[in-house]
């Protein structure tokens, strides 16, 4: 109970706080509406570029420890807490989002409406997108059932005050992991889903073809609380550009603008200009009226993120998020994921929950996060593996896998060990 309380209390208190700063943990605030901004402060680096971290060490190797032979039941299901009245379960002393998911039977996944190819909300009520899947991919994971989704609408300035105040369970919505946010906003960031960099999109075929060539005051367009802003600010400055920046609410108030020509250039993250410019209207020219630099210039890793202080909760989107990565290592894919039952791969076989041969029999490996056996084998059949994702939704606009690639062909796309 006291617990509780505590709880209450500091929730009011973040709530102010969060209020009172903004939504982006060191971004400059400007105002509503279009405003222009040059400060160069943000959590977002804007300068660095190279994917330096994609790190080195090689394990994976696959024999040594032996899966547990006792099934997982920490999480339990259905039969705790006071629910059956309102819609949500709170945590209980000592409890954890999980035990709150489970009971709930649905995640509330922070995502957005309107951003094409990474959720977008259609006329028949489906979400689509990449974000939308990894959505689907930690419902899978955690209740085995990929559509026990709540999609949660946020505007950009809430990203971080629906994690404080539990509106959601996790946030999946194009959101930069920087320093500022996990150290200022309440939030935890976890496994990047998407290695992206900030760019700039022009009219086609106007006095723009590099970023060099917007100066002498040129009118750069962003969107309110994004690290985009000061990123740009910080690119004028390096670059010794004169830019006037202008910080939109949202991006249809962006493409608004942009169409009535009051901005030179859009800047975003690159994976954002792309989804809005295959979706640019055919009465104003279609994606071709829009060309997308060259330049990239700053890291974005976009990452979902959860609410301070549930370490397992945190775990448990960690590994869930690494699931269509790992299936990808492992050459795993929704066509094919019902053909291993015979396997000998150690590692497909911890993987999909399948049971391993020990001294004493066997057993599936149950590591201890919490999650099913066979949360891989879930996350793969109903949503599929990372390529798939990103194939569906990425590829076909025409991104390139790039940094997003696997460990193994380039990229920095990596996953931990499951074992
Ligand atoms: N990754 C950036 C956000 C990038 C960005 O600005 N995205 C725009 C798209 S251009 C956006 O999300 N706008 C929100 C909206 O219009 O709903 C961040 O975490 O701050």
């Amino acid at each position: 109970m006291r617990t509780l309380l505590l709880r209450a209390v500091l929730l009011c208190f973040i709530g102010v706080f969060a209020v009172a700063c903004t939504s982006d943990g060191g971004d400059d605030d400007t105002a509503a509406g279009d405003e222009s901004s040059d400060s160069a402060d943000d959590g977002g680096d804007g300068d660095d570029g190279d994917g330096d971290d994609g790190e080195a060490s090689t394990d994976d190797g696959g024999e040594e420890p032996e899966p547990e032979p006792e099934p997982s039941d920490d999480g339990d299901d259905g039969d705790d807490g006071d629910d059956g009245d309102d819609d949500v379960v709170e945590v209980q002393e000592g409890g954890s989002k999980l035990e709150e998911v489970l009971a709930n039977g649905v995640v509330r996944c922070g995502t957005r409406d309107a951003l094409p190819a990474f959720a977008v909300l259609t006329d028949d009520g489906d979400h689509v997108g990449f974000d939308a899947d990894f959505c689907r991919v930690i419902a899978a994971a955690v209740l085995g059932d990929a559509e026990a989704v709540e999609f949660v609408d946020l505007e950009t300035a809430d990203r971080f005050t629906a994690l404080q105040s539990d509106e959601i369970d996790v946030l999946v919505r194009n959101t930069t992991w920087t320093a500022s946010r996990d150290g200022g906003e309440g939030a935890t960031f976890l496994q990047p889903n998407f290695y992206d960099g900030q760019g700039m999109m022009v009219g086609t075929g106007g006095d723009f073809s590099s970023i060099e060539d917007l100066d002498g005051g040129a009118i750069i367009c962003v969107a309110q609380g994004t690290t985009t802003e000061g990123n740009a600010a910080s690119e004028a400055a390096r670059l010794g550009l004169d830019w006037e920046i202008r910080a939109f609410e949202d991006v249809d108030l962006i493409q608004q603008a942009f169409i009535a020509g009051q901005c030179d250039g859009w800047s975003s993250d690159t994976s954002q200009l792309a989804g809005i410019r295959s979706a640019f209207p055919d009465e104003e020219g279609g994606p071709e009226a829009l060309t997308i630099l060259d330049a990239v210039f700053s890291k974005e890793p976009l990452a979902p993120a959860v609410a301070d202080g549930d370490t397992e909760w945190a775990q448990v989107i960690n590994w869930a998020v690494s699931a269509p990565i790992i299936a990808e290592e492992l050459g795993i894919s929704s066509d094919n994921v019902g053909d291993f039952s015979d396997t000998e791969n150690i590692n497909i076989q911890r993987f999909l929950g399948l049971e391993i041969e020990t001294d004493d029999g066997s057993a599936t490996l149950d590591p201890g996060l919490g999650l099913p056996d066979d949360f891989g084998f879930q996350v793969v059949s109903q949503v599929g593996n990372y390529a798939e994702i990103y194939d569906e939704h990425l590829s076909s606009i025409g991104l390139e896998r790039g940094p997003n690639a696997l460990w193994t062909d380039g990229g920095i796309m990596y996953a931990p060990p499951y074992r």
